[in-house]
């Protein structure tokens, strides 16, 4: 079973989607997604200009063998747009090759370990009232946790919360990034942020009671101190992770977090490799996972990084923002799934308009998710709704200081 055609298709049901697709000789086609916010073409063209004529006539079956070669046979590895472009054609092949069983991918990657997976949800709040109705919406749409974010007096417009682009007026969605040239502009202040995330967890709390699984995301904003400060400071509140406190880059900054809370931590959306999440592993500097398998190079690597995680009592809480496609959700849910140090999924819902062009057998029931039992992936392409949605620029806000300066995503 070779590889007979390897196409691209950007489409923008909502958001930009950049989605492989593998044919083999014998007409089974596998999806793979190589979406990268705000760089979406950089993808496309790597894997049209650079990839695809290597795929044609090799043996769909290797994948292994297909991941060493994009990875290990070019001499310039690593980084997002590489790896995101490795990854689509490495769940393209899981896909093929579950076709092929006529078995979904979690059973190839050794079944299931539990009936499904908890979901977070994304809630958030220009204020505490609007806060409280978004956490409560989820709860009614069956969600048992929630990540809470919310509004900071002394910062105009935060990243985050969906409600503040009405009240600034501003033209952008929070989720998906704002759509069009030049990127939109947010303002961020450190020490009015510390001053006011720990009330709004207290306020949360008081109200919804210990049982609750909170989460928080502070998008790298940090510095090592500020972080401790804050993890230590929420630790009243008992949450089941902060995430992304620091910059990515510097993983000995974790160090310092760690000296001074028991806060958990969850680290890793824009990592590409397991270099990235080696210290962090090693020292025990994190307790989630939050590589995805589109920005990590696929199923197959996702699954060693995962395993290379359990040796030291780290789980899985697999990035799953709308950014990532139907199909690299559907790649991670399977691996969620199969392994057994399997954390939290997070989950933010595709649009009306994404679902109509990719269609998915997954299911969100009383807060669980699961992946289910169409073979390979679970999910369709429908290329003629694709093409009513053509590439749209669109970028993630950037953030400055009051006085201009350019701060950390
Ligand atoms: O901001 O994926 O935890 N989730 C997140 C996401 C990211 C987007 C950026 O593209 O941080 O919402
Ligand atoms: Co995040």
């Amino acid at each position: 079973m070779n590889i007979a055609s390897a196409e691209v298709c950007v489409t923008s049901p909502s958001r930009n989607f950049v989605t492989l697709k593998l044919t083999t000789d014998d007409g089974i086609t596998g999806l793979g997604d190589a979406t990268l916010n705000g760089r979406e073409q950089a993808v496309a063209a790597y894997l049209r200009e650079h990839v695809a004529s290597l795929l044609v006539g090799q043996d769909a079956h290797r994948i292994e063998d297909t991941w060493q070669y994009l990875y290990r046979g070019a001499y310039w590895r690593g980084g997002p747009v590489t790896m995101a472009a490795i990854a689509a054609v490495d769940m393209a092949l899981w896909d093929i090759k579950g076709k092929a069983a006529g078995l979904p991918l979690y059973q190839l990657l050794g079944g299931a370990s539990r009936s499904g997976l908890l979901a977070y949800g994304h809630a958030s709040g220009g204020s505490p009232q609007s806060l409280s109705e978004s956490i409560h919406a989820h709860i009614e749409r069956g969600y048992r946790a929630v990540r809470v974010q919310t509004a900071v007096p002394g910062i105009r417009a935060l990243y985050g919360v969906a409600e503040q682009r009405q009240a600034t007026g501003e033209r952008y969605d929070y989720e998906p990034a704002g759509r069009g040239v030049p990127p939109p502009e947010e303002d961020w202040d450190s020490a009015a942020y510390l001053r006011h995330v720990p009330s709004v967890f207290e306020r949360v709390r008081e109200e919804f009671g210990a049982e609750l699984p909170l989460l928080h995301d502070v998008h790298h904003r940090l510095t090592p101190i500020e972080a401790a400060k804050l993890a230590q400071r929420l630790e009243p509140y008992d949450l089941f992770w902060l995430e992304d406190c620091t910059p990515a880059e510097n993983p000995q900054g974790l160090r310092i977090v760690r000296q001074h809370s028991t806060t958990p931590l969850a680290i890793g959306e824009v990592f590409n490799t397991v270099w990235d999440f080696q210290q962090l592993i090693t020292e025990q500097l994190i307790d989630y996972i939050r590589a995805s398998a589109t920005h990590f190079g696929g199923v197959t690597p996702l699954r060693k990084l995962i395993d290379f995680a359990a040796l030291h009592q780290i789980r899985s809480g697999f990035h799953g923002p709308t950014d990532v496609s139907p199909v690299g959700f559907a790649a991670q849910l399977h691996v969620g799934l199969a392994i057994h140090n399997f954390g939290i999924q997070e989950y933010m819902e595709h649009s009306e308009a994404t679902n109509s062009v990719f269609r998915q057998s997954m299911t969100f029931r009383d807060g669980m998710l699961h992946p289910g039992e169409t073979p390979g992936l679970g999910v369709e392409l429908d290329e003629k709704a694709a093409a009513a949605f053509p590439y749209q620029p669109a970028y993630l806000p950037v953030s400055r200081l009051k006085d201009g300066t350019m701060h950390d995503w």
